[in-house]
Formats: structure tokens, sequence, C-alpha cells
């Protein structure tokens, strides 16, 4: 292969209020100092410079003159609106191209095929991860990249996941041509020109090299002031380089790249590296009413309720809950054993729709301000709006949809006013109920994990796994609805083993090993493993459980597990409430729609799962985890039907 795009060359780039690179000459550098960038940094900007050919450099230092600046910029263009009801908040609408992750456009690539994906059945396509190989990605690369900034300003975002300087913490550099980027990234992650620091220090960061893909002046009409080039979007990883390069969406996990592309598939194979867990999963305190602080991960699929349960307000009396992360927890055992996680981001982007003052009151009063709310609708009194915000806005309120149609609240019927993918992003440390340990160096002592998902029928309200062994066979056995977070249409319903399916860096079976690997490992407290499921539908279509703050009822009888009370009895799937176990004072729910188990179609779903894993993950698919589905069979088999 000719030298791929990603390697850097050696030429050394002059160091002064400009950068001379080998074939372009002089780039003027428009904010900050290129000069007292670390060597390595240097290289990795002048390198793209060199291929991305921006019209001006801009070397963000994270400080609000700066953000105001990129505001009053963004305003004047159309980009962003005001939302006047609010301090500092504002509204997006992108391309409606360009409204989602895009799963079929996203890549590994690594010389080692199987480093990336797993030995998948003959014949069968592989979901869990796409590879491409770096011969291919080169050229794909080569269509795309060069002269992509032309006439754009690059801006060089150094960036911390987790605390600046924390040992649990990842540093990465993120270069793009998108402002909305450059103000999406200072609330989603730490920005700051402390990062310079920390990379002369330790030396290592991932590189991030994001483009929208419409070099000025652009061939085709921008839509919504939002540039974006979604035929040939390309989403890639190269994680033996630590390295991720995104063209062509400026959307959420497309272009944030500190978020899915870093802190989960980059992160991922990093932790599988060094030995700890990079989880699609939330991570919350809980404090019962005797006074006592448990912190909880769970992991469900997207727009599954991760963010709802991490800030849930509860509804029995004397609990209470805080909020470390939403979206993201990253994981390893310290040397006394004990499980520690951190929150990698800082920010909330959360699904909008559904968002009110009953369901999450807390992601409500956390977004009032500093805030970018994209695809969503808009009131005439400069107030944000959503499905879900119905009952709680004047009915004759106009509004002004994502797609710019205008109807009042009462008026709006199945019209959409937001996009089911629409989303809200806001600094953590707004939150109410953020935890005073968010930011802690050594993170929090995790007590559980969850797994769950959005399916309407068989499994549990909640349920305990039998060991580790058992819990990780349930966690690969996830299966949820297809989401809007997605390019996904309709409600099938797909397997997304341990809520990471979209977001796999490496080999599914390596690291479904590598979670049964900790078993073996001598003196790990391994945390309790569980299962919920907050949706399953009654034959009327209804939800059988609350949901939202009532979940603190399943949560206080997992807590309660944890303290080895004897409220559990075993079933063939995993260990049910004991009768009467789980506090139900006060609310109107049907013990037997909740945890009856229907053998025929948990026995078509074990069937169903095994032939899934087998044919995804090959010879790749730990032997364990087929054990473990052959013994849950059996105990199905057992069962009599009811
Ligand atoms: P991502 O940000 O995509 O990873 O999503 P998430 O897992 O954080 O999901 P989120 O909490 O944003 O919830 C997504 C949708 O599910 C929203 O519309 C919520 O209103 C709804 N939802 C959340 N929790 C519950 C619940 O307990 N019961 C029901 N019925 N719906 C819920
Ligand atoms: C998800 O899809 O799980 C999200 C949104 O959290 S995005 O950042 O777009 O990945
Ligand atoms: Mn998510």
């Amino acid at each position: 292969m000719a030298m791929p795009l990603w390697n850097e060359h050696d030429e050394s780039y002059k160091e002064i209020h400009e950068i001379i690179v080998p074939h372009l000459g002089h780039i003027p550098i428009g904010k900050g100092d290129f000069h007292r960038l670390p060597r390595d940094v240097r290289h990795f900007i002048g390198h793209w410079v060199d291929i991305l050919n921006p019209r001006t450099i801009y070397i963000c230092d994270g400080s609000d003159d700066e953000a105001h600046e990129i505001i009053s910029k963004l305003e004047e263009r159309g980009t962003l609106h005001k939302l006047r009801k609010y301090e500092n908040n504002y509204i997006c609408r992108t391309d409606p191209k360009d409204v989602a992750r895009v799963e079929s456009k996203t890549y590994i690539s690594t010389e080692d095929q199987y480093m990336s994906v797993p030995h998948v059945k003959e014949g069968t396509k592989g979901i869990l991860g796409q590879w491409e190989s770096p011969e291919v990605l080169n050229k794909d690369l080569e269509e795309r990249m060069p002269g992509c900034m032309t006439g754009r300003t690059m801006y060089v975002i150094p960036f911390s996941m987790g605390p600046v300087g924390s040992p649990l913490s990842k540093i990465g550099i993120e270069l793009t041509d998108s402002s909305y980027v450059v103000l999406s990234m200072r609330i989603m992650t730490r920005v700051t020109s402390e990062i310079w620091n920390v990379i002369r220090d330790h030396h290592e960061f991932v590189k991030c090299v994001h483009s929208v893909g419409c070099p000025r002046p652009v061939k085709w009409k921008v839509i919504n002031h939002w540039p974006c080039n979604p035929e040939k979007t390309l989403i890639a990883h190269l994680p033996d380089k630590r390295m991720v390069i995104s063209y062509g969406s400026g959307y959420g996990g497309n272009s944030l790249l500190g978020k899915k592309c870093f802190a989960l598939r980059i992160a991922g194979r990093i932790a599988y590296d060094e030995g700890w867990m990079a989880e699609h999963m939330l991570i919350m305190s809980v404090t019962n009413p005797q006074g006592v602080e448990k912190f909880i991960a769970a992991a469900f699929p997207s727009a599954c309720g991760k963010t709802n349960m991490a800030m849930l307000e509860p509804s029995l009396p004397g609990w209470k809950v805080q909020v470390v992360g939403d979206d993201i927890a990253w994981m390893r055992f310290d040397k006394n054993g004990v499980l520690r996680g951190i929150n990698p981001e800082r920010g909330f982007f959360g699904v909008a729709p559904g968002t009110n003052y009953k369901t999450n009151p807390n992601a409500m009063k956390t977004l009032l301000r500093n805030s970018i709310m994209t695809n969503i609708a808009e009131g005439d009194d400069g107030s944000f709006f959503w499905e879900g915000m119905e009952k709680e806005v004047d009915p004759d309120l106009m509004l002004t949809s994502w797609l710019g149609e205008r109807f009042t609240v009462k008026e709006k019927g199945d019209r959409k006013a937001a996009h089911p993918n629409s989303r809200f992003c806001c600094p953590a440390e707004q939150c109410p109920i953020i935890h005073p340990k968010w930011e802690d160096p050594e993170g929090v002592p995790i007590s559980a994990l969850i797994f769950g998902g959005r399916r309407p029928e068989g499994i549990p309200v909640v349920m305990e796994s039998f060991d580790w062994k058992h819990g990780v066979m349930l966690g690969a056995s996830l299966k949820s609805e297809a989401t809007a977070a997605a390019e996904f249409k309709g409600k099938v319903i797909m397997h997304d083993p341990m809520a990471m399916r979209p977001f796999m860096g490496y080999n599914f079976g390596k690291y479904l090993q590598h979670w049964l690997d900790f078993e073996d490992k001598p003196d790990l407290k391994l945390p309790k493993i569980f299962h919920v499921k907050w949706f399953r539908l009654d034959e009327q279509g209804k939800f059988v459980w609350p949901g939202f703050g009532e979940n603190i009822r399943a949560i206080d009888w997992m807590l309660r597990r944890c303290d080895g009370e004897d409220i559990a009895e075993p079933s063939p799937i995993g260990l049910l409430p004991k009768k009467g176990s789980l506090n139900l004072d006060g609310i109107n729910t049907d013990w037997n729609k909740m945890f009856n188990l229907p053998k025929d179609y948990l026995l078509g779903d074990i069937e169903e799962t095994r032939k899934f894993l087998q044919e995804q993950t090959g010879t790749d698919l730990p032997k364990e985890i087929l054990n473990q589905l052959s013994k849950q069979e059996e105990r199905i088999k057992t069962m009599s039907t009811k």
C-alpha cells in the first residue's frame, strides 16, 4: 500500500505565527500559539493541515470568551439561534439528512481483521462492528479528506475524557471544521489549555480528525446553514493507532468524537489492552432511608432509559439518587479489588422527547441555561418544546417545528414537533443532583451492574444473575427495539449485546472473554449482575411497569440483594424477587404480568440468541457463554407450562 494518509511524515513544521507546511506554504494561525504546543501535537496538526487545507487554524482554549465569540459568529450565520426565555440557551437545526449516528458507515480498521471483528459464520453479515482493511480505508479517505477543509477554519480542540490529570482519564485532540462541534465538545468534555501540559508529561493522546466534508465554495445547497455530506459519510477508527477519522456528518456520536468513537470504541480497545472496561453505562448513587449509599452502573441500549435512570427522582420516601454519569462508564478494579468507575464525559447529550418535569425533572432543571438543543421545536415565546411537554405548556403556544412547520401545541396532532432523536446538550455540573464525587479522580466504588433493554415480551421487570458468568450471558443476550438514535426505521427488535452493538471497537468474542476473565482473577470483589426491563407490555399494549421514578422499587430490591437479604428465589432464568419482596405500596401493578415466565417464548428466545451469537461471533464465542445458554435452556425445559 502507498503510505497511508494517517502516517505522519518527518518534515518539521516552522514554529511561528503560521505553519509552513510542505505542500501549501503558509497557513495563518487565527488564534493560539502553535509554537508553544508539544512537539507531537505540532506534528499531528501540521500533517493534517497539509492534507485538509484549511483557510486558517484556531487553537481552542476552552474559555467562555472563546465560546461567546463562536456563538456570535454562528448566530450571525443563522446556524444557532438564542432561546430568549432562558440564559445562554441555543437551538440548532441540522440538515434533515443528518440527524443520528450512521452505523452503516462506521468502520474499524486494523491490519489484523480479527482484532476488530469476530470470525462470523460464513455467509453472515457481521453486525458487531464492521472491519475495513487499512488499504481500502486509505482509498476511501484519499477520496474524501484532501482539501476537504478548503475555505474553512480548522479548530484544534484539546480535551480530557475524565477529570484532567486523573489516572483513569485519557486525553484527546480533535481537529474539526465545525464550530457547532467546538461548542458541543466544550460542554461534553473538558476543553482546556492545561491539556498541553498533560501531553508534555505523558505524551499519549487519541487523535481525532473530523470534517463536515463541504469544502468552500460548496457545490450544493447547504440546508439550515448546516454543512454536511451524507452521501459520503464515513466514521473510521484505527484502534492500533488510537485514532478516529470522521467525515460528512456534524451530529452527535458522528462528530463529537470524544463520545462513542473515543470513549467506547477506542477506549474499549485500550481497556482490553490495559485490563479495564469502557462501557455504555450510566453511573448513579442511591442512598436508602437508613442513609447507606451504594453506586450502580447500568447498561441500556441507546434511547432505553440511561439518562432517565441516572437522574431518577425516587417515588419512595426517604430515598436519594445522585448522578455521576448518564451514558458512558470507564471502570477498573483498584488494588483492593474494588471496581471503580468514572464518567469520562462532562455533559449530558440526552434524548429530548419524553423528557419533562414528571419523567425527569432533574434533566429539565439542568438544561435551563448554557445548553444547546438540536432538532427540537421552538415556541413563539422563545421556549423549547418537544414531544412529552404537551401537558406542561400553554396549549395555544405557537410552535415552529424542527422542520419549520407552524402549529400550536393543541393543533399538533400526530405531527412531530421535534425529531425523535433531537437532543439537549448541557453541562453535567448544572444538574441539581450531580454527585459531589462525580469528578473524583479515584472514581466511585460500583456495587452492582445492571443490564436492560426495550422489548415488549417475556423477560421479568427485575432479576439477578446466578453468578458473574451467568450475568455476562444475560448481558450478551440483550435485545432491544431499534431506536431513532441511529438510522433504523420501525420497531424491529434487534440484538444489542451488552448494549454495545454499535460501539464495539474490537472483536466481540474477545470482549466477552475479557469480561469472563475477571472471575478468574484472585481477590476481585465482583459486583452482582442484574437484569431489568421497564418496557414489558400487556395484551393491550400498555406498560405493565410504571417506570421512571418508580424504578426505585426495583433498585431497592437489587441493593437489598447486594446486602445479602434473603428475598430472591431461583427461577430457570435467574433469581427473581420472592413474592411480596418488591415494595409495590401505592402502585397498581399485576405481579403475574411482571414476573410470569412464558415457557415457549423463553425457549424460542434462547435458541434464537444462541444462533445469533454463534453466527455473529463464530469460533471467537467463549465456550462458557454457550455453556451458560445450554444450562439456561435445560432449566427452562423442566418448567411446567402454565
Ligand atoms: P441514549 O442517550 O441514546 O444512550 O439514551 P438513554 O439510554 O439515555 O435513554 P433516555 O433516558 O434518554 O430515554 C429514552 C426514552 O425512553 C425517553 O423518551 C424516555 O422518556 C423513555 N424512558 C426512560 N425511562 C423510562 C421508563 O422507566 N419507562 C418508560 N416507559 N419509558 C422510559
Ligand atoms: C447513543 O446513541 O447511545 C447516544 C447518542 O448516546 S450519540 O452520541 O449520538 O451516540
Ligand atoms: Mn448513549
